[in-house]
């Protein structure tokens, strides 16, 4: 059989700039199952009946079994071996039955199972042509570099030093752009790093997605993972664990960091304790990051790099406007689908989503802070260990979004105490004791707004009238020639 350790067609060409070298082998020597075709026999023979069904279903009826199961039948035969080595399988037990005193060890398989490296061994199965193995290796070792350089000038998210509260509201409310000097005066951007928070929070547990893990543990994760999806470390009780002060600092002693100007009015803070979670402490690993997600309750939110770089990529929506490529949104936009891992959607649809008009793409450096405008779509890569602050908020420019989507999309509110019933009547009776007249102003607008949505519905119906009134009888869509439908 020839020796083929990868062929062109997988991973797809990447932009025309990927080399194939890029990727490493399949520690097992799995190889992609367009290899199948020249070879001349492959470990899958050796799986009985099993071979009917397609890798995909093979791994479903695996995701039933428990650790022993697993291990019984991965030592069949070198097919099953390589089946029941897929990380997701062991992540998920895992997860399942979270263990209180664990050593991370490189693989959540190892992890569960307490297995030293020496006790891990190295099965050739590189007669084994599997896509379903082998796309998570190739994805966790894909290179960045291609989808983050070379971004096209018209697609650059705007740098700017600093920006004041009234620019901010006059031009910027709707545009993403980062600013560079604000976040460099913050005593956490020039004291933290993973080490110096080993050093002061080592023992603390911080919320890594389903986990809750002592921050030494996550460092030892981040360290030696081959996660097609790092796990991400995103702790909304940062600032109470870590007893942080956040303010303004002529106002807050020992101020750790604060919003900058431009950022600092935020009108959910009328909400006082029954506001939704709102900040969070986010690190993790190199090619952890975001999906392509919209920002809650139509929130606002910048983002702050404390280390390592960030890439973004942002699209705006509207009802016009198609989501991002590769992702897809029920009617009423309450549940997105991104079944893929960013990984997959960079390999995917990164090209395309580059051409699309309104896409706009950047790296947030170390010492800079992100602008995210509500209703904006966003995904996000780390190019190194990073961590970084983030905190939603509602500008005055969005505080009309913010209380329609309150109003008009309860069923999609999140983040909320359950003992806040109704969260749009709660931030009305704040916003009427703090503000009394904006929020008449706004609920002014926001009638307007009805108003004129109702009176386009009018007019489509009102055509019906006139066609009614002039005795053609039935309903036209009105083209106004000979091609117009009827419908009785
Ligand atoms: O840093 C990230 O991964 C992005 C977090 C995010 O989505 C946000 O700040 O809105
Ligand atoms: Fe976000």
């Amino acid at each position: 059989m020839p020796d083929i350790t990868m062929l062109p067609s997988y991973p797809p060409a990447l932009d025309g700039q990927q080399g194939d070298e890029a990727i490493p082998s399949h520690p097992l020597g799995v190889k992609p199952s367009g290899n199948a075709l020249l070879a001349t026999w492959s470990l899958r023979d050796a799986i009985g009946t099993f071979r009917l069904l397609p890798d995909e279903l093979i791994l479903l009826l695996l995701e039933h079994l428990d650790g022993s199961s697993l291990l019984g039948i991965g030592r069949t035969c070198k097919a099953f071996y390589a089946f029941t080595r897929a990380e997701e399988l062991w992540k998920a037990l895992f997860i399942q039955s979270p263990l209180d005193n664990f050593t991370w060890r490189g693989t959540w398989r190892s992890t569960y199972l307490n297995l030293p490296p020496s006790k891990v061994p190295t099965i050739d199965c590189s007669h084994l042509y599997s896509d379903v193995l082998y796309r998570p290796f190739n994805c966790a070792h894909i290179a960045l570099d291609p989808y983050v350089t070379k971004i096209p000038p018209r697609n650059q998210i705007p740098r700017l030093p600093d920006l004041s509260v009234e620019d901010f509201h006059e031009e910027w409310a709707d545009r993403p752009f980062i600013l560079t000097e604000p976040v460099k005066a913050w005593p956490v951007y020039k004291d933290w790093t993973i080490g110096s928070l080993l050093s002061q929070h080592g023992q603390e547990k911080f919320r890594a997605e389903a986990v809750d893990w002592p921050l030494t543990t996550y460092r030892d994760y981040m360290a030696d993972n081959s996660d097609e999806s790092p796990l991400y470390l995103f702790d909304r009780a940062f600032v109470p664990k870590m007893g942080l002060a956040v303010g303004p600092p002529q106002s807050t002693p020992n101020a750790a960091y604060w919003p900058p100007a431009c950022f600092a009015e935020d009108f959910f803070s009328v909400l006082g304790k029954d506001r939704p979670d709102h900040q969070w402490l986010i690190v993790g690993p190199e090619r952890s990051g975001s999906k392509f997600h919209k920002d809650p309750n139509a929130t606002s939110a910048w983002n702050a790099v404390l280390r390592g770089p960030k890439y973004w990529i942002m699209f705006p929506s509207g009802d016009k406007r198609a989501p991002p490529p590769g992702v897809y949104v029920s009617d009423d936009q309450s549940e997105v689908t991104s079944p893929l891992s960013i990984a997959e959607w960079l390999l995917n649809f990164h090209a395309e989503a580059r051409r699309t008009p309104g896409c706009m793409e950047g790296i947030c450096g170390e010492g800079e802070i992100l602008h995210v405008p509500s209703g904006w779509w966003h995904l996000v890569v780390n190019l190194e260990p990073s961590i970084a602050i983030t905190q939603n908020f509602i500008p005055r420019a969005h505080l009309c979004a913010a209380l329609d989507f309150l109003s008009n999309k309860a069923d999609q509110v999140s983040g909320f105490r359950k003992n806040v019933e109704n969260p749009y009547q709660r931030f009305v009776d704040g916003m009427q004791e703090a503000y009394p007249d904006l929020l008449a102003q706004t609920q002014e607008e926001l009638q307007k707004k009805a108003d004129g949505k109702k009176r386009k519905w009018d007019d489509i119906v009102h055509s019906k009238t006139e066609e009614d009134q002039s005795g053609a009888g039935g309903f036209s869509f009105g083209f106004g020639d000979d091609s117009d439908v009827e419908v009785p």
